[in-house]
């Protein structure tokens, strides 16, 4: 397994600060009433996130679910992007018709999720084939749930990856929950990296509340995908420290268990072994704090000021805007488009 970076460890640490801040306020715009849709967080699994999107390459593609806010980030999207998001100002990256994560960055490799869970899977295997017939080494990476790996897309699209040795590797966030499902009826494997060899890959389970155990098994994924070895499936346990969303009170879960994963969590767990390490001291962590701290406020203050979208441009960008259309069904018949 690779080792992190010093550096890079640093930026992970601060990457995981800025998300869970980030999610707090969204938080409370959204105990304000001010968000136009649900908020779906992250808490408890922000190492994840973030340490798996650092272990990709420039060019790479990504594609986020709900829970990987920290994904983005680590990819360059700014904080006031994600706040125009939910706030649904017409700065923000889908001009505020669409809330959540569900927004393309292209220029930052960055692709919207589409709803139904799996599906990313084969859309990315594609994408990735395409630039592999243009010659490029492009690795992509999308994320699954636990729950979202009993669906016929996830199957689908894996064994199609596989077969084609396609550059794509998949998170796996095993959390323990899918809404309010709990693991065992979901699933009776118990290691959801066993469902890798049913399709002829490399599957590793890790810690994924450790950052050092994620970026070393995801970048050593990401290496093998460029290398031409195909996919790997990562499986990280992790635990979703909310409900499903901001509405969803988590009556169904066992409040010792929310205590038990407490102690695990990411971003304390990575201050201790800096303490043990006697790396990154306590007061340049707490300058990284307070930086953060400005940076959002700043950053969601200038949202605010921005306007929502004009009605009329509902009407906009729903289906191929004029010209569009007419040039790619061109470019497609003569050969234009890869
Ligand atoms: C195919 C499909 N079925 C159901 C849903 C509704 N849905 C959205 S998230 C979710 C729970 C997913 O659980 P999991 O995959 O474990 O991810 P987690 O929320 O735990 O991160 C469900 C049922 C959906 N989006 N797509
Ligand atoms: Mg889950």
């Amino acid at each position: 397994m690779q080792t992190i970076p010093p550096d890079t460890e640093k930026e992970i640490y601060r990457l995981m600060v800025r998300t869970r801040l980030l999610e707090e306020r969204l938080s409370n715009l959204y105990r304000q009433g001010k968000l136009s849709g649900g908020l779906y967080r992250s808490l408890g699994q922000e190492g994840c996130a973030v340490a798996s999107a650092m272990a990709l390459g420039e060019g790479d593609l990504l594609s986020p679910l709900i829970r990987n806010l920290g994904s983005v980030l680590a990819r360059g999207v700014p904080p006031r992007d994600i706040f125009a998001q939910y706030l649904a100002r017409v700065t923000s990256p889908s001009h505020g018709k669409e809330g959540v994560l569900h927004f393309s960055r292209p220029e930052l490799g960055i692709y919207a999720p589409t709803t139904m869970l799996g599906t990313m899977i084969p859309v990315l295997a594609g994408m990735v084939l395409g630039d592999r017939m243009r010659g490029l080494k492009t690795v992509g990476m999308t994320y699954i749930g636990d729950g979202g790996s009993s669906t016929g897309a996830f199957h689908e699209g894996i064994n199609f990856a596989a077969v084609q040795k396609l550059p794509v590797v998949l998170v796996l966030e095993h959390n323990g929950w899918a809404y309010s499902t709990p693991g065992e009826k979901q699933c009776l494997a118990k290691r959801m990296a066993d469902k890798a060899p049913g399709y002829g890959i490399p599957g590793i389970t890790v810690d994924g509340n450790d950052v050092a155990e994620v970026y070393g098994a995801v970048r050593e994924a990401v290496d093998l995908a460029r290398a031409g070895g195909g996919p790997t499936l990562v499986e990280c346990r992790t635990y979703r420290m909310k409900g499903h969303a901001e509405h969803d009170a988590q009556a169904y879960v066992d409040r010792s268990e929310l205590e038990t994963w407490r102690e695990k969590d990411p971003i304390l767990r990575l201050e201790r072994s800096f303490d043990a390490r006697g790396t990154f001291p306590r007061a340049d962590r707490e300058r990284v704090v307070l930086e953060e701290e400005a940076l959002l406020d700043a950053e969601l203050s200038v949202v605010q000021a921005a306007p929502p979208p004009s009605a009329d441009s509902a009407f906009r960008g729903v289906f191929l805007d004029e010209g569009i259309g007419e040039r790619m069904r061109h470019e497609t018949f003569t050969g234009g488009l890869p």
